[in-house]
């Protein structure tokens, strides 16, 4: 007999994945967790039943997430992420040598544990790396209360339903401004553009409206996810993503890179014309003069 995972992007389309087996299935606080073991695509982590991880294409998303920021910022000292409690994004931010303290601010314990004992190669930093400071909580609570002040916030979330959604609200990236130093980084993951143009245009003004000097939208190909193609913005208070990347020079290299390079940098931030309409008007980089 087959086993077929389907998950629905919208009601009309879905990704479908031959499952060999299922290695967990379990309800946390917060919600339902998943582990399949997929032909193609190798272990897949499920939270309320969409892919959050998969073996076989994490790399992808973890590198974008992280690098252009970690390879833009000066240096890069005191990293925050939200969310992100399957590890694969602190582990990329550690890959490189600047950062003194990595915190994570993850709201399900579950998927701390769930992905430590099914992902051990994505989980390893918040195991074995001394600079990583787990922190059990809500996002938006912790950014509200913290008296740090961060060189780069990543925002690793779910999609905007749910506790998610208040990440992707002005009021979150106002106080994530407020936490970051006089030349800090944002980024955040945002969704398809192919699905999610709208919630692209929305946080764009978000984030210009909160401050942020330079607002732009990157790409990837995450095979996994809705649409297949990516987003993810970089909101930053001083660098520019393309015109300061002289500095790549500057910092040694991280090892082990499997998709990033400084080529991949650039082309990332090459903006379809579909967006780049939906966005103009808030978009100074593609739209010169
Ligand atoms: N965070 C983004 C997952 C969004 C996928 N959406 C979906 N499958 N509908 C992933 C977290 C990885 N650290």
């Amino acid at each position: 007999m087959e086993l077929w995972y389907k998950e629905y992007h919208t009601p009309d389309v879905a990704l479908c994945l031959k499952v060999k087996e299922t290695l967990f299935s379990g309800r946390s606080a917060y919600q339902d967790i998943q582990v399949i073991d997929t032909w193609e695509f190798g272990r897949v982590l499920l939270l309320d039943g969409l892919v959050m991880i998969s073996q076989r294409d994490e790399f992808i998303y973890h590198e974008m997430m992280t690098h252009p920021a970690m390879c833009l910022h000066p240096t890069a000292g005191k990293c925050l992420i939200i969310g992100g409690g399957d590890g694969g994004t602190a582990r990329e931010i550690t890959r490189h040598d600047r950062p003194s303290r990595v915190t994570l601010c993850e709201i399900d314990s579950q998927v701390i544990e769930i992905s430590k004992r099914f992902f051990p190669e994505v989980a390893c930093a918040l195991e074995h790396d001394p600079r990583v400071e787990i922190v059990v909580g809500d996002g938006v609570e912790y950014i509200t209360r913290c008296q740090d002040i961060f060189d780069c916030i990543f925002v690793d979330s779910t999609d905007p339903v749910g506790p998610a959604k208040a990440l992707f609200q002005e009021d979150f990236f106002r106080k994530c401004h407020g936490a970051l130093k006089i030349d800090g980084i944002l980024v955040a993951q945002s969704e398809s553009p192919t699905y999610h143009l709208d919630l692209m245009c929305r946080m764009k003004r978000s984030l210009l409206t909160v401050g942020f000097t330079h607002v732009y939208f990157y790409f990837a190909p995450i095979p996994t996810y809705p649409g297949s193609v990516w987003s993810w913005v970089m909101a930053s208070k001083r660098y520019h993503p393309i015109l300061d990347l002289g500095k790549f020079e500057r910092h040694g290299w991280p090892e082990g890179l499997r998709y990033y390079n400084p080529e991949v940098h650039k082309a990332s931030f090459a903006m379809p014309e579909y967006v780049r309409q939906a966005l103009e008007g808030h978009d100074d980089l593609h739209n010169p003069g």
